[in-house]
């Protein structure tokens, strides 16, 4: 037996031996380390003849090869091992009965997401949704922010890497996008909400990246603020569920409406929580305003023959004000104890005949 021969005899039956990762990787040390004795063989033959290379290299390079194929082999057989000893140590059984306290809930959120549909579909809304992923000119350019105009970057706009064509997408920073597409796609009278996600670069005990919306939309002939008025004043007295509403509207500026609104309720907040329908305090509800003759044009609308108005609100924020889990944080915490405290069964949606809440 030639010393490569024995070499690789010694070499291949302390591999199959090693039985554990930490054994394998001490032979493959031992082997192909620094001082391993292949790595030896491959240093010697710098110092060979060339007549002697030709004949000993390809029998070391050999040696080589078969010896770290046999070492990944053995290494892929001990992880595969122990990944099978783990799963059988760790089995779950998905027969046994769930905790009675850890029942699923409907998390606040979404029930006055429920809520806020119901009441406006009960008005003849119909609901409308979209992509999260959107591009520049669905979030901002139809909405007549101007380009590099600073209002983009008051969105602190999460936007993807550059595509092939440079285009940058975004993850939208309201649901505006929604009803741009639906003016796009279909013809007056449009009267839609859109709920959903909403994305900004935004952390901090009152703002988290993402977060829920409720955009409204209607477009008709001689639609005015006066629509408007009526539309958010019923909405707010069916969602506070009190007949006592008082409004206020402070005139405000967005670029996708003019004139553009913040809608104010009044409350009470002498008990430390928040009460509409009475009180000398005022708790702002919407922004609203009617729909910019620019936003009508970019979406392919006259005009001069159609109008429109437009509101949005934050779902999160109302949720708060109406069941009150008091820090917008915890709203997003997936905590199951928080969930069982704040959360709703999902066997009371919200409809018009047992009431909303
Ligand atoms: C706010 C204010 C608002 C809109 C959203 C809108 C959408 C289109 C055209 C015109 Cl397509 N307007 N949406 C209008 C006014 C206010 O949101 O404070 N949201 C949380």
């Amino acid at each position: 037996m030639t010393d490569l021969a024995r070499l690789e005899a010694e070499l291949t039956s302390a591999i199959a031996a090693a039985d554990t990762p930490e054994a394998l990787e001490a032979v493959r040390v031992s082997a192909l380390g620094k001082q391993g004795s292949v790595s030896a063989l491959l240093k010697g033959m710098g110092a060979m003849t060339p007549e002697e290379r030709q004949v000993k290299g390809p029998l070391i390079n050999g040696l080589r090869d078969r010896v770290s194929t046999a070492l990944a082999a053995r290494k892929a057989r001990l992880d595969d091992d122990a990944l099978n000893a783990r799963l059988a140590s760790e089995q779950v059984d998905l027969s046994l009965p769930a905790p009675a306290r850890r029942k699923g809930s409907v998390h606040p959120t979404l029930q006055v997401m429920d809520e806020l549909i119901e009441i406006f579909a009960q008005m003849g809304f119909a609901v409308a949704e979209g992509p999260d992923i959107e591009d520049d000119w669905h979030n901002f350019t139809a909405l007549n922010f101007p380009p590099k105009h600073p209002a983009r970057e008051m969105h602190d706009t999460f936007f993807f890497a550059p595509g092939e064509t440079g285009e940058r997408k975004l993850l939208r920073t309201h649901t505006s996008p929604v009803q741009v597409r639906t003016m796009v796609s279909q013809k007056p009278p449009i009267r839609i909400i859109a709920p959903g996600r909403v994305f900004r670069k935004d952390s901090d005990q009152t703002h988290t990246p993402m977060f829920h919306q409720i955009e409204g939309l209607v477009i008709d002939k001689g639609i005015h603020m006066g629509h408007l008025k009526w539309t958010l004043e019923q909405f707010i007295a069916r969602f506070f569920e009190t007949d006592a509403v008082t409004t206020r509207f402070r005139p405000h500026h967005f670029p996708f409406t003019e004139p553009s609104a913040e809608l104010d309720v009044r409350c009470d907040r002498s008990g430390g929580e928040v009460r509409v329908g009475q009180g000398d305090d005022w708790l702002e509800v919407l922004g609203c305003g009617m729909v910019h003759p620019n936003v009508l044009r970019q979406c392919g609308i006259d005009p001069d023959e159609y109008q429109g108005f437009a509101w949005g609100m934050g779902v999160d924020r109302l949720a708060m004000l109406k069941y009150g889990p008091p820090d917008l944080r915890d709203m997003f915490a997936g905590d199951v104890r928080w969930l069982e405290h704040y959360g709703f069964s999902a066997f009371q949606a919200p409809n018009a005949s047992s009431g909303l809440s």
